[in-house]
């Protein structure tokens, strides 16, 4: 009888052919799910949340990757700190998961007590030569990008973050994410990978099958045509497309609004992309017929014309739009389980049922990332037959999977995999 053993993690890499999707282990093995969180969530930038989670000094919002829980909080002179939930005596949770107001953080086991700096302000019993001063709650690298925040849990964060705080700084100016209101939030725990679940976002192949909401106002960029083939009518569609394109994304620069495509997709540590994509119909937002949902505009916003400014990160997605913003991030919970936080953002002067309906600016996401999570089910239980082979990706319409998944390779091997 043949003693099959299992594949290394590195027999797997190895075993990826390049256009192609990755071998079913990379998808489904709970060991390769185990040097994922290592490499992928403990040692790049991951995003969390956001400086609008915790809009006031007390407010605290615990955030789990693997077995890290983070505790992210506004101190009481307005600065946000992220802190490792671990208490410094004998390791206890401080926080239990969710949102909570905090005036200090009290350990629930023997109440060593924490300034929401993170200082050790009371621990009884310990003695006159016990150095409080020692005793801090951990911080945790971390930045707010726009109002966006990303945390590094290494002790060598990557440098090339900085191309992503560049890119964003002033693309995110005018729609203040640090003060916007949160509206609505939903977790949805998919049933698959989270390489799925960012693959599946990463084209929109499937959009015009499974989105009939989203299509109303979504553009996709990836004409996902073959250009030998076109008949002379779809090439002049195509090229109108394009010439669209080019000439929105001029009259937004010239405007004053950057809207070119800046990318870090292979070569590089930190995994991003953003471009201001134009929404279709009535051009304003993501909605069912593609206006404004809020009539109070993020931030500084005047115009509701300046299409989606859309960003993604390897755990993230966010569409940034004149009255709203979506901003969701991926967090894996087991190989075959994967959490989607999605926040929908407006104004933070914007109240609900006066400047903004919540149906209307929550239909088209819900319904979106509910059926994303079908498909990302289907992918996984897919992946887990033994008849999967990896299939070969669309050279026109998912070029930005093929990056994906030869960037996660690189990335493996670069962590010694
Ligand atoms: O926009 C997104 O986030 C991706 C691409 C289009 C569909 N999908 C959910
Ligand atoms: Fe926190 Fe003892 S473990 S006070
Ligand atoms: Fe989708």
């Amino acid at each position: 009888m043949l003693n099959r053993l299992p594949s290394t993690i590195s027999a797997l890499l190895d075993s990826r052919s390049e256009g192609h999707s990755l071998p079913a282990g990379l998808y489904v093995r709970e060991d390769v799910f185990e040097a994922d969180i290592d490499v992928f969530f403990h040692k790049h930038w991951i995003c969390v949340g956001l400086d609008c989670d915790v809009p006031e000094a007390g407010d605290a919002t615990v955030v789990d990757i693997g077995k890290t829980s983070l505790i992210l909080l506004r101190d009481d002179d307005g600065e946000i700190r992220v802190l490792h939930n671990v208490c410094r005596h004998r390791g206890s949770r401080l926080l239990n998961p969710g949102k909570t107001i905090v005036s200090k953080l009290v350990c629930p086991y023997h109440t060593w007590t924490y300034e929401l700096t993170g200082e050790l302000s009371y621990a009884p019993h310990m003695g006159k030569e016990f150095d409080k001063d020692c005793h801090s709650l951990k911080p945790v690298t971390f930045k707010s990008i726009g109002g966006l925040i990303y945390v590094c849990l290494s002790d060598n964060p990557p440098e090339d973050i900085a191309g992503l705080e560049q890119a964003m700084v002033d693309r995110l100016a005018p729609y203040d994410i640090r003060n916007a209101k949160i509206a609505h939030q939903t977790d949805v725990i998919e049933d698959g990978n989270w390489k799925l679940t960012m693959e599946n976002n990463r084209e929109c192949y499937h959009c015009s099958a499974n989105h009939p909401e989203l299509c109303v106002s979504f553009v996709d960029l990836d004409f996902g045509f073959d250009p030998e083939t076109l008949s002379p009518e779809d090439r002049e569609q195509a090229e109108e497309h394009f010439r669209m394109y080019e000439e929105r994304t001029q009259a937004w620069e010239a405007d004053g609004f950057p809207s070119a495509a800046v990318e870090q997709l292979s070569d590089c540590a930190t995994n991003f992309r953003t471009q201001r994509l134009i929404i279709s119909g009535a051009g304003e937002s993501q909605t069912h017929d593609a206006t404004a949902a809020s009539s109070k505009l993020l931030g500084q916003m005047t115009r509701k014309d300046l299409g989606d400014m859309h960003l993604w990160g390897h755990n993230s997605w966010n569409h940034f739009m004149g009255d709203h913003a979506v901003v969701a991030t991926v967090i894996p919970l087991s190989a075959g389980k994967t959490l989607v936080r999605t926040k929908w953002l407006v104004h933070k002067d914007a109240v609900e049922g006066v400047d903004y309906d919540l149906d209307k600016l929550t239909d088209v996401w819900v319904a979106t990332t509910d059926q994303d999570a079908d498909l990302v089910a289907r992918s996984h239980a897919g992946a887990l037959d033994p008849a999967y082979q990896p299939g070969p990706y669309s050279r026109f319409s998912e070029t930005n999977l093929d990056k994906f998944a030869s960037w996660y390779i690189d990335r493996m091997r670069a962590h010694g995999y």
